[in-house]
């Protein structure tokens, strides 16, 4: 079985967060994802409006999705990496290069982002 591996805060899950996750899942049989928790999310200067529960039931409910783990700091990826047997770490592309290091331990894919979305936009669309 292929395992697949990617992180995020998806909050306000849009379009472009669907596309992301059905091209991972597409690049084997079963995927997870390290999903940020609310005290991560401080650490990335992002405040979801979601609560990381109630992003983890939603993420949950999407076919691509196997299986959420919580993602806690910037280090633990390559430990998820060996620990989950994961082939392929996938992100998109706004953070190419930035996790090469894990090339020792499996694939590492950057997806084209989904272009014109964001949360960070829909919720200045929403504030006008
Ligand atoms: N994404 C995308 N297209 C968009 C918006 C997001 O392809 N229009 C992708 C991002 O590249 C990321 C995933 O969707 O792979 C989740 O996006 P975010 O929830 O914004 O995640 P981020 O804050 O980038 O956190 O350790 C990694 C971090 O947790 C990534």
């Amino acid at each position: 079985m292929k395992k697949v591996i990617t992180y995020g805060t998806y909050d306000l899950l849009h379009v472009g967060h669907i596309n992301l996750l059905r091209r991972a899942k597409e690049l084997g049989d079963y995927l997870i994802v390290g999903l940020s928790t609310d005290e991560f999310n401080a650490e990335k200067h992002k405040e979801a409006y979601h609560s990381y529960e109630d992003r983890k039931v939603i993420l949950e409910a999407i076919k691509y999705v196997d299986e959420v783990i919580p993602e806690n700091c910037w280090e633990q990826k390559t430990d998820d990496v060996v620990k989950n047997g994961a082939d392929v770490f996938v992100m998109g592309d706004d953070w190419k290069g930035k996790f090469d290091f894990l090339k020792d331990y499996c694939e590492v894919v950057y997806l084209p982002r989904t272009v014109g979305i964001s949360t960070t936009k829909i919720k200045h669309d929403l504030h006008g």
